[in-house]
């Protein structure tokens, strides 16, 4: 990729809602960003490998747990931070930002939220450090946007339980050491486990062939008679209600995330469009760039705005899931359309490793329909405001 020239874009200064510590936040992660991850994500991507030394630094830059209490090893942030550092990692990749949300909403969350003590000193301070990393098994082969209908189970021996069935899609299972799991007991009832890597019978195979979130590990969870003692169980939490909190968390750093690939393509475009002479002119002077780029920035601004009130609600605990469904759905729509326009306005080099666009683009393939499809969010919508249950 060619230099990381990349500028915030803050039209309708949305800066001003925001504290000095959020701010210094950004700064951070953002310096982190240029100086770690854009000299070498396009190389990761064309190799499809995760490289490994981001972990250290997610950690040190606090984006593993940045909302979890200081006492179990977070950084005890609010959740406008936590969405900025999603907003700026997501700047950086789709595949990075995926890491740091699978280990803080989806493991480090439902560790602290439903775990018991013991599990919570065990696990959340290591999580933290980047020292072990986790992975979150709810989707299976046959049940994806309808994860009630799961078949993997466990069954009660005693002391432990013995676990059996697959998971499918799953962000980091190749390299993590543990795997929240979220399976059925003797009764139906979904509960959630942690698998640990080296517990006999649970392997790892990794996903290969992807065009998409090329830099994130994607695998496969298979449980064969694997046997977990019964301490590895949440104590306080039973129903698919458990991994579908873990999912607002998620959704909700997905609909910041979203925003950090919309401004990187809409920066690239802008500077591409002063830059590039076509009949004598710059690119730019078109009307129908000029569109393109003015309806860029009008719904990055929306989400903005949006954004950042659903942050302000999520701090006073008062977001609904249905509101970060709509968030998440919209932000994640808005950064795929840019991305597209923004090809455009690059032409052919549009398609190449020298500008972040065609990357972003493949990722937020994946970006809509993990965490629940664009289709999925719509219904979630229409079930809040009519009553009416549409899925089924
Ligand atoms: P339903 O009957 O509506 O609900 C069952 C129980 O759950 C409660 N509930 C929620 N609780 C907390 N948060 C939410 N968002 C909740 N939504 C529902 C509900 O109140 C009920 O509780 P209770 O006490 O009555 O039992 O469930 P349903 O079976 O009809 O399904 C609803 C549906 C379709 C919306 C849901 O299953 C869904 O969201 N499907 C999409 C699946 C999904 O998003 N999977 C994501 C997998 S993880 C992932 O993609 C990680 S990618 C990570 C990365 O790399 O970044
Ligand atoms: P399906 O559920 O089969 O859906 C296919 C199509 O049918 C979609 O367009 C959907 O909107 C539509 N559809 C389904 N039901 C309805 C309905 N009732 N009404 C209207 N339309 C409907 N999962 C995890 O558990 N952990 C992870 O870490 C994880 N990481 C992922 C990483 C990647 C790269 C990808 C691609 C996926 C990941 N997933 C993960 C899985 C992801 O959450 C699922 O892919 C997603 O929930 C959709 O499930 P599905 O792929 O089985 O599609």
């Amino acid at each position: 990729m060619g230099a990381d020239n990349f500028q915030y874009h803050d039209y309708y200064l949305v800066d001003e809602l925001l504290t000095e510590e959020h701010k210094q936040i950004r700064e951070m992660v953002r310096a982190w960003v240029k100086k770690e991850v854009s000299p070498i994500v396009e190389e990761a991507c064309q190799k499809a490998e995760f490289p490994r030394q981001w972990i250290k630094g997610l950690a040190e830059i606090g984006a593993f747990g940045p909302y979890i209490p200081q006492e179990y090893g977070g950084a005890g942030l609010d959740q406008i931070s936590y969405g900025i550092i999603m907003q700026e990692l997501e700047r950086g990749d789709s595949g990075l930002r995926s890491t740091a949300s699978v280990q803080s909403s989806l493991v480090m969350y439902p560790i602290y939220t439903f775990g018991s003590e013991e599990q919570k000193r065990k696990y959340l301070p290591r999580l933290a450090k980047g020292e072990i990393i986790g992975c979150f098994g709810l989707t299976e082969p046959d049940y994806g946007s309808n994860p009630a209908g799961m078949i993997t189970r466990f069954t009660d021996k005693g002391d432990h339980v013995v676990l059996n069935g697959a998971k499918m899609w799953i962000s980091n299972a190749p390299i993590a050491d543990i795997a929240v799991v979220w399976a059925k007991d003797d009764h139906g009832e979904i509960r959630g486990l942690i698998v640990e890597r080296g517990m006999e019978g649970f392997t790892t195979p990794e996903t290969h062939g992807k065009w998409s979130l090329r830099a994130s590990a994607t695998g496969e969870l298979v449980f064969d008679n694997v046997k977990v003692p019964k301490e590895n169980i949440f104590p306080n939490i039973k129903g698919l209600k458990g991994p579908l909190s873990c999912l607002n968390s998620a959704r909700y750093g997905i609909a910041w995330g979203a925003i950090g690939a919309a401004l990187d393509c809409y920066d690239s475009a802008l500077r591409y469009s002063k830059e590039r002479i076509q009949f004598g002119k710059p690119i730019a002077a078109f009307q129908l760039t000029q569109k393109k780029l003015a309806e860029m920035i009008t719904e990055i601004t929306k989400a903005q705005v949006l954004t950042w009130r659903l942050g302000v609600l999520k701090n006073e605990n008062r977001a609904t899931p249905a509101q970060i469904s709509m968030a998440k759905r919209n932000n994640v729509h808005m950064a795929l359309t840019i991305a597209r326009e923004a090809r455009q306005i690059h032409g052919g080099m549009g398609i190449t490793g020298e500008y972040p666009i065609m990357r972003h683009m493949m990722n937020l393939e994946s970006v809509i329909t993990y965490e629940g499809t664009h289709d999925i969010h719509l219904l979630i919508t229409g079930l809040d405001i009519t009553g009416i249950n549409a899925f089924s």
